[in-house]
């Protein structure tokens, strides 16, 4: 119990102590990395993907960490992962859980309405901070 209280807040405060560390530069080498899988497994870039877009789920994080997209966008969560599984969900964006993305599985949802979505994965964002964010707008 005290361990699972206590963690989170360690976590919130080491992110808020080194802010250049938690984020930019490590998501840029991660991000590149988790193309390179997606290439792997799909044999054509992310950005080729047919009349969606392509967010990919690798490392606990989201790939790129933040996208905006028009509305009536469909975006497909692909997990690059070779172990974990992972799902999405956005209250923002009254999209509720997905199922489960296994490793070279991924799930989608299209965003008709303009809005700032919080994007989290529901097993890991509370505990490894795993939250995208897809803005929708005209
Ligand atoms: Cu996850």
């Amino acid at each position: 119990m005290r361990v699972t209280k206590t963690l989170p807040i360690a976590l919130l405060s080491l992110a808020a102590t080194f802010p250049a560390f938690a984020d930019e530069d490590d998501k840029t080498a991660l991000c590149a990395e988790a193309e390179e899988r997606y290439v792997d497994i799909f044999g054509a870039p992310s950005s080729e993907a047919d009349g969606v877009v392509v967010v990919t789920m690798y490392k606990y994080s989201f790939c790129p960490p933040e996208i905006t997209v028009k509305p009536g966008t469909t975006v497909r969560w692909v997990n690059v992962d070779k172990r974990t599984s992972h799902s999405v969900l956005s209250p923002d964006a009254e999209m509720p859980e997905s199922d489960r993305a296994f490793p070279e599985e991924s799930v989608e949802f299209t965003f008709l309405e303009p809005v700032d979505a919080q994007t989290l994965c529901g097993p890991h964002w509370e505990t490894r901070n795993m939250i995208g964010m897809v803005r929708v707008q005209d």
